[in-house]
């Protein structure tokens, strides 16, 4: 697998959002536009996740805006995104911080770089994704784009790993599924996750 979260690819400049599209290995073969690789049979392609904590060690959890495609309305961790095809992924988690939240972040750090799941939302969009996993940390007040979060809270890590695990039907499925590796949400960082069983 080459390396994912340093290694950039170069790429014509386009207007239209690229995502990097992946092989079953994780290299990189090529970029699509990200509105047409969401669908019902989405190509495995790279994104990210990021868990933010404060100062007090609080953990930041988002609800996605109704606006958005894919699971609208939904908790989930701090923020996702996609690195642009010449972007490496601290930059793209850095940029998307600054965009749908307003946050400056300090200790970008992968925790999960090779998370993978594949799962579908509630009317049919599929995300499938490699999905490096990072943490980070902000003193920043968030201010959230309107269009990409609908509402925002700071919890304690372990109050978090206990909502969800009583109700994972409430988060998105990467979240729970991260859960299950992170130890700051009670997983096991070698426990075995089948991403592939969340798909309906
Ligand atoms: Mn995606």
């Amino acid at each position: 697998m080459t390396d994912l979260i340093t290694t950039p690819i170069t790429a014509a400049a386009s207007p239209v959002e690229q995502v990097v599209l992946l092989d079953e290995a994780g290299n990189r073969i090529g970029t699509a536009p990200k509105s047409s690789v969401h669908g019902a049979d989405t190509a495995l392609h790279l994104a990210f996740s990021c868990h933010v904590f404060d100062d007090d060690g609080r953990l930041l959890v988002t609800r996605r805006a109704l606006g958005k495609v894919a699971w609208p309305g939904v908790w989930t961790n701090s923020f996702c995104g996609h690195p642009a095809p010449a972007e490496p992924l601290p930059h793209a988690v850095r940029r998307r911080a600054e965009f749908e939240l307003g946050l400056e972040l300090r200790e970008v750090e992968p925790v999960l770089p090779f998370f993978r799941y594949r799962a579908t939302d509630a009317s049919g969009i599929v995300e499938h994704e490699i999905c490096p996993v990072y943490t980070a940390r902000t003193s920043s007040r968030p201010a959230p784009h309107p269009e990409e979060v609908l509402d925002l809270a700071w919890v304690e890590p372990d109050e978090l790993a206990t909502a969800v695990r009583s109700a994972p039907w409430a988060f998105s499925p990467w979240l729970v599924l991260q859960a299950q590796l992170l130890p700051f949400l009670g997983g096991r960082t070698d426990a075995r996750v089948d991403a592939e069983a969340l798909v309906s």
